[in-house]
Order: structure tokens, then C-alpha cells, then sequence
């Protein structure tokens, strides 16, 4: 029985998540045992299974998504892949938070280039209330006001910073798990996995929607990743994104000598994950840069259905927004529909 057919018979579960979207043939009981199978299937089965799926749940558009350092550097946590860590040795250049105009400016250029989120990432152990906090709602609201999704990622929050980001209109919070629960252990030890899935209830609980993913690379087992895509695909509701990143092995930071990740094992952590969650948004994540045009379209015809889009990430590069509109262009998949003109780029800046 292939995977599809074993999708039809379990019993299925109808519900409604904050977006009133029914969810029907969804699992959220996945065990790691089944997870690690599938993870191991033969690479053509598994590149079948996922595309089946994706293709039952899902259309074949990529959704575009900008990302911006709004606060560089400086972060208290020690998580052994980050060059913003204190605890890294990297050369990037700290950089006190941006503007409220000076984002909002940096939104509407990645709009004119076709992004349809804007994505603002803080170097922080958690949210901080005051001027900084006001300035973040002021952006939230500010990228809705130009008709994208927004999306935050900074840190830890409470319960009350949950809602007033809700209230400012926010689209979705990223907190990312990273690894599994056994493995965490060994990338961060200033702040826990439970810490981090509290974070993930008050996101969820404040109707905002989660953004939660995780990294390969780091040195974990195939039964890290399994473990790790338990944990996000037993969530109820799955996050409605869900980053795949590839280790940046960035110099100065403790991981810095890693080995290179092979593609097919990004392809496999994509499809099993598409497989496991097969409405959620897969975002082919940081890495990129080391992917082949092939290797890329691989992870799309196995589910991937987001890409960070924009020439950097938070400190690192990234594929430009021209090489990737040709790459998705050649792929046939489509992208922001609304976007018509890409001579409206940096020039207007
Ligand atoms: N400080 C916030 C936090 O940790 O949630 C927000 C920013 S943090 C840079 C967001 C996520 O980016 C991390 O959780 C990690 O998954 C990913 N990330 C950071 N550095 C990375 C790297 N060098 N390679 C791959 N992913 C990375
Ligand atoms: C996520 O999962 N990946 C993005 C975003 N969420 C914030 C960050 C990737 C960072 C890559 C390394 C860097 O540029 O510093
Ligand atoms: Fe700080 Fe986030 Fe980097 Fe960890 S990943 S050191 S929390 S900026």
C-alpha cells in the first residue's frame, strides 16, 4: 500500500484552524518510526508520494517571500550557527534597529520586485517592550497598509506582545525549532526547546499564524530530522509555514567547519515534509546559494512552495530577485500575480 492509499483509509480529522480553512485527511499523529521511513524511501518513490500529495492539496505556486535585517547583530543567545550570537566570532557589521520609514521603503521595493511578504527579523533573545516594540507594530501595520503579509521573527514574546502584534495586523510569527529535541542541546543551550515551543502556543493563541521550521546540516542524525518533523507535524494545526533551511556555514560562528549538506538530502527533508504536512507552506530557506537550478526544481516538484526571495537574508547572500523570477519563469510555476513590472526595482529607491 502506497503512501497516498494509506492517507485515504487512516481516519480523518475535519477541523478549523484561525483562518476557518478545513483541514480533512490530516494527520497529526505521526510517529518518528514512520517519519524515518519515509524520510529513507527510495528517491524516486519518495519524489512520487510527495508530488501526489502536493499536487492533491496544493497548486503549483511559489509563494515570495522578502526578508530584512531589522536589527543586526548583538543577540545574548548562543545558538552555534548564528554570526548576530555574541558568542560568535564572525565579522558582520552590528546595525541598531532601522526606521519604521526605512523599512517600510525596503517593503515596497521587494513588492515592486513581486514579493507578496515581507519578512523582518530582530537579533533578539526575545521582544522588548517600549520603542523598539511600538516601532515594530508601527512596520507590521505599515507592510499590511501595502497589501503584503507580514512576518516577524524576534525572539521570545509574551502573551500581551502576541496580541498587540495580532492587533497591528500581523500575518505570521517565524520561531523556528531548529533540530530535534534530543539533538537541540548541542546547537543552544541559553534557552530551551520547551521555551521555544511556549513561544509557538502564544503565537497560535493569539490568532497569528506560526511560522515554524527547522535547519539541516548541523550535525544531527536522519533521526534528528525525523524527531524534528514529528514534532512540527504533530502540532494541531500544522504551522502554516514551515522553513527547510540548509546549514550557511558562516566563518567565526561554531559550526563553521560543517560539512556541506548533499541536495538530495534537502530534497528529502522537503518531500517528507510536504508529505507530513501537506497544506502548509514549505519554504525552500537559507542554503539556496548552494543549490542547482535542478536541485531547486526537484524541491518544487516535491513541495516546496516558498523561497525567501531577495538578494540577502539576515546576514548572509542569497540568489538575486532577477535569477530567481527567470528560474521560477523556466519552471512554470507561477508567482505574485500581481506583479507585472520588474524595471520598478532598487532604482526607485
Ligand atoms: N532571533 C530570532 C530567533 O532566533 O528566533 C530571529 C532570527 S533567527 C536568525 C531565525 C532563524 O534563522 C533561526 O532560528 C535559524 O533557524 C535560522 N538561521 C539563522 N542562522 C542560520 C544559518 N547560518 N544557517 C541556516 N539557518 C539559519
Ligand atoms: C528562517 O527559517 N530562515 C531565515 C528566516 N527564517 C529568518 C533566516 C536565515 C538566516 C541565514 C543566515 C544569515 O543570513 O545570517
Ligand atoms: Fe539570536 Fe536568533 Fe541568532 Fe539565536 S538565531 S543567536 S536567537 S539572532
Amino acid at each position: 500500500m502506497n503512501l497516498v492509499m494509506i492517507l485515504h483509509v487512516l481516519p480523518s480529522k475535519k477541523m478549523t484552524n484561525s483562518n476557518n480553512q478545513v483541514y480533512s485527511e490530516i494527520r497529526f499523529d505521526w510517529d518518528r518510526k514512520e517519519i524515518l521511513k519515509i524520510l529513507n524511501m527510495p528517491l524516486i518513490d519518495l519524489m512520487w508520494e510527495s508530488q501526489t500529495i502536493h499536487r492533491k492539496f496544493n497548486k503549483y505556486d511559489i509563494q515570495l517571500a522578502s526578508l530584512f535585517s531589522v536589527k543586526t547583530g548583538g543577540c545574548e543567545e548562543n545558538c552555534s550557527y548564528c554570526s548576530q550570537s555574541i558568542y560568535s566570532a564572525s565579522e558582520i557589521k552590528s546595525h541598531p534597529q532601522f526606521q519604521v520609514e526605512e523599512v517600510l521603503a525596503r517593503a515596497q521595493i521587494a513588492k515592486n520586485e513581486g514579493a507578496d511578504r515581507f519578512c523582518m527579523g530582530w537579533a533578539w533573545r526575545e521582544i522588548r517592550d517600549g520603542k523598539s516594540f511600538n516601532a515594530m507594530l508601527e512596520m507590521v501595520s505599515g507592510v499590511r497598509d501595502l497589501g503584503m503579509e507580514a512576518c516577524v521573527t524576534a525572539g521570545m514574546l509574551t502573551e500581551e506582545q502576541a496580541s498587540k502584534l495580532a492587533e497591528a495586523g500581523l500575518t505570521a510569527y517565524n520561531h523556528n525549532l531548529d533540530t530535534s529535541p534530543e539533538y537541540y542541546k548541542n546547537i543552544i543551550t541559553t534557552r530551551t526547546y520547551e521555551d521555544r515551543l511556549d513561544t509557538i502556543k502564544r503565537v497560535r493563541n493569539a490568532g497569528i499564524n506560526v511560522c515554524c521550521g527547522g535547519i539541516i546540516g548541523l550535525g544531527e542524525t536522519n533521526g534528528d530530522r525525523a524527531s524534528l518533523l514529528k514534532v512540527l507535524s504533530n502540532m494541531d494545526p500544522h504551522p502554516e509555514s514551515v522553513p527547510i533551511n540548509s546549514l550557511v556555514a558562516i566563518e567565526g560562528t561554531g559550526l563553521e567547519d560543517n560539512q556541506e549538506i548533499d541536495s538530495i538530502e534537502m530534497i528529502r527533508m522537503i518531500a517528507t515534509a510536504r508529505i507530513l504536512m501537506p497544506k502548509s507552506k514549505i519554504r525552500l530557506s537559507a542554503g539556496r546559494e548552494k543549490l542547482s537550478k535542478e536541485a531547486q526544481i526537484l524541491c518544487f516538484q516535491c513541495g516546496a512552495n516558498s523561497i525567501f526571495y531577495g538578494d540577502e537574508l539576515l546576514t548572509t547572500s542569497n540568489p538575486s530577485f532577477q535569477s530567481d523570477r527567470k528560474l521560477l519563469k523556466e519552471v512554470g510555476v507561477s508567482f505574485n500575480k500581481d506583479f507585472e513590472t520588474p524595471e520598478k526595482t532598487l532604482s526607485s529607491l
